[in-house]
């Protein structure tokens, strides 16, 4: 099945055609000859990738699907949460957005570093909208470790692994925890069975 992933994200990409497989065709909006980036306005996670998908969808007419993603830390409330791309800067800095979430998590000593990614996927499918959710719970570590992955991955530790961050496991041990796994997965049985 082909199926567009409206996304500019590289590592979401990459980790997306690993966990749908080889029943599924993935393009991305540049395969489409699509370049430019939407604006994520929306102030939830769903309302961005609804966003994200039906730019896509508008343009081209195939069906796609969109992913919007936030890191929740309880120590700061919820954030950055639906900023999570934009926390540090406007351009998507991971280095700054790390940077930025050690030195507020500092400001809370001796609380809990409780977090956890949430990813929504907006599916649309014969010009219908459908939704998958996941996400992983974990802790943030005190300093980055490991190179795989990307975004908040070195400072993220999963509960399934507590002597590694997300960055020190390889992408199929991430994928089949994560929060884009459980979605990705959930959205690939829906179009299995469904489609
Ligand atoms: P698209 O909107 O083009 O899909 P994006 O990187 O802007 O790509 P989001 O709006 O969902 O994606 O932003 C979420 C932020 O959280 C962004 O900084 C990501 O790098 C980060 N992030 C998303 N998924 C992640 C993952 O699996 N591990 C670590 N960080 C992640």
């Amino acid at each position: 099945m082909k199926i567009i992933f409206a996304t500019g994200n590289k590592g979401k990409l990459r980790e997306a055609a690993e966990i749908l497989g080889d029943g599924f065709t993935l393009m991305s909006p540049a395969d489409m000859g699509i370049t430019e980036d939407v604006e994520e306005t929306g102030e939830t996670l769903i309302e961005n990738s609804v966003i994200k998908a039906d730019y896509i969808h508008a343009r081209t007419g195939l069906d796609c699907f969109a992913d919007d993603t936030g890191l929740e830390v309880d120590a700061l409330g919820g954030a950055p949460g639906v900023h999570s791309a934009r926390y540090a800067t406007e351009g998507h800095d991971f280095e700054a957005n790390i940077d930025k979430l050690l030195a507020e998590l500092e400001k809370h000593p001796g609380e809990p570093r409780t977090a956890r990614f949430r990813s929504v996927v907006t599916l649309i499918f014969k010009g219908e909208y459908h939704f998958f959710e996941g996400t992983l719970e974990g802790v943030i570590a005190m300093a980055r470790r490991g190179g795989n992955g990307f975004g908040y991955d070195p400072v993220f530790i999963p509960d399934e692994y507590p002597d590694n961050t997300v960055a020190e496991l390889d992408d199929e041990t991430k994928n089949s925890i994560s929060h884009r796994g459980k979605a990705l997965r959930a959205m690939a049985d829906w179009l299995r069975e469904y489609a």
